[in-house]
């Protein structure tokens, strides 16, 4: 696109947003700071380099058989490479256990280290990008259907040491960034069919983390996330959201709230005004699910763009991590990274851009038509010239234009894997 005509765009979009009140620029280096956590996952439909047969298990799914992933760790961190370079911004990686550089030995879950990790915290230096973490509780022998609730003693100490592993390889990552890694810790465990020990896994649970949680690091922060049902545990899920926000508010733990994880119904945007004032920060994994948690590319739609809004109503830009979590195998991998980010990012933006202060002094004097409207008519003024003007700052493609550059990654590079 012309830089010209992106400058008219945008000079006109300045005014019209000071006609309500609101301060383009301003919004703008405001967005310049989100830093967007990358799920590394989305590369290889989560396979990792474990190289162990690879079967997904543990009530997750990627769907399809799109030609070109990552095989390899060179592949994915080329097209995590490729796929930044088309989002403006510089943002965050986040990476699951199962990710390490194992050098083809095999290590096994309760025997990881951070030299594991040593080199992706050199290739995340080397590129400016920070590193978040995982344990990974799937796609093992041991996983089943219970893992740090499992009654079996053996197996549940098996995930408790991975999971401190995985606490001291995050806290040596954040050292090592001089940045907090934010960890992630979720398990699938649950049952396919009613149980009648609800409680018992519970106790279970509860009595895991605070093993895994006693040692305590600055160089990392823990977050736990809940989920409502997983494929073939369907009946019950023993990290219920109740669970979670009992646990995180009782030991001050950031809680986790991934957007596929709750009822369809259920607005995950109304969940972190309450949640902030209980537990410091929140961590998000923005995802899109249709119909059920099918992890969909993140689009720009009404409840990406509330959750947007209501981080930044509560001005709660720097206690609100984001991160991205969905894997889709049926289209280009590195377009869904694209996608998916911009689209969380358009959303952000527009809701800096909102006209805060006037729909606040409307509500404040009762007049809730003038609220209304002009709540309706936000929505279309001219945030997309705001946008393109970030994009073009940030040198990286205005609009659609990444298009045909991840087409032709795609004819060079991915069709030939
Ligand atoms: C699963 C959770 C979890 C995973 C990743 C791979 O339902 O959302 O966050 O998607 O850890
Ligand atoms: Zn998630």
């Amino acid at each position: 696109m012309k830089e010209e005509l992106i400058k008219k765009a945008y000079d006109i979009a300045v005014e019209r947003y000071a006609a309500v009140g609101v301060d383009v620029e301003q919004a703008m280096e405001k967005l310049q700071k989100v830093a967007l956590s990358l799920h590394c996952w989305q590369a290889d439909d989560v396979a990792g380099f474990e190289n162990q047969g690879d079967t997904l298990s543990g009530g997750i799914q990627a769907t399809g058989n799109y030609p070109g992933k990552a095989r390899n760790m060179e592949e994915l961190r080329a097209d995590i490479l490729k796929a930044t370079s088309y989002i403006p911004g510089q943002h965050r990686l986040n990476l699951h256990a199962i990710y390490g550089d194992f050098q083809g030995e095999r290590v096994d879950r309760d025997q990881i280290e951070p030299k594991h990790f040593q080199s992706w915290m050199e290739w995340a230096k080397e590129h400016n990008m920070k590193l978040d973490f995982n344990s990974s509780s799937f796609s093992h022998s041991k996983s089943g259907d219970l893992s740090l609730s499992n009654p079996d003693k053996s197996i549940r100490d098996f995930w408790i040491e991975h999971t401190k592993r995985c606490r001291n390889i995050a806290n040596e990552m954040g050292k090592f960034q001089g940045d907090p890694c934010i960890m992630n810790l979720w398990v699938h465990d649950g049952s396919k069919d009613q149980t009648v020990n609800r409680m018992l896994y519970r106790e279970l649970l509860k009595d895991s983390l605070d093993q895994i949680f006693e040692e305590k690091y600055e160089g990392m922060k823990d977050c736990i996330e809940s989920k409502v049902f997983g494929i073939g545990l369907e009946s019950y899920t023993v990290g219920s959201n109740d669970f979670y926000i009992g646990y995180g508010v009782s030991r001050q733990k950031i809680v986790t709230l991934d957007t596929g994880h709750f009822h369809p119904t259920e607005s995950v945007a109304d969940k972190i005004s309450s949640l902030l004032l209980y537990i410091p920060e929140i961590m998000l994994h923005v995802s899109r699910p249709v119909r059920w948690d099918s992890d969909h590319v993140t689009i720009m739609n009404d409840e990406t763009l509330e959750l947007a809004k209501e981080i930044v109503r509560c001005d709660a830009l720097d206690k609100v991590h984001i991160g991205l979590d969905y894997f889709d195998a049926s289209i280009n991998r590195i377009g869904a990274y694209v996608v998916g980010s911009r689209a969380t990012q358009k959303c952000v933006l527009q809701a800096l851009l909102e006209p805060l202060a006037k729909l606040r002094e409307y509500e404040a004097n009762g007049q809730y038509f003038e609220r209304l409207a002009l709540l309706e008519e936000a929505k279309s003024l001219p945030w997309n010239a705001v946008w393109d003007m970030f994009c073009f700052k940030n040198n990286v493609p205005v609009g659609e234009l990444f298009i045909p550059e991840i087409q032709q990654y795609e004819a060079e590079i991915t069709s030939k894997r």
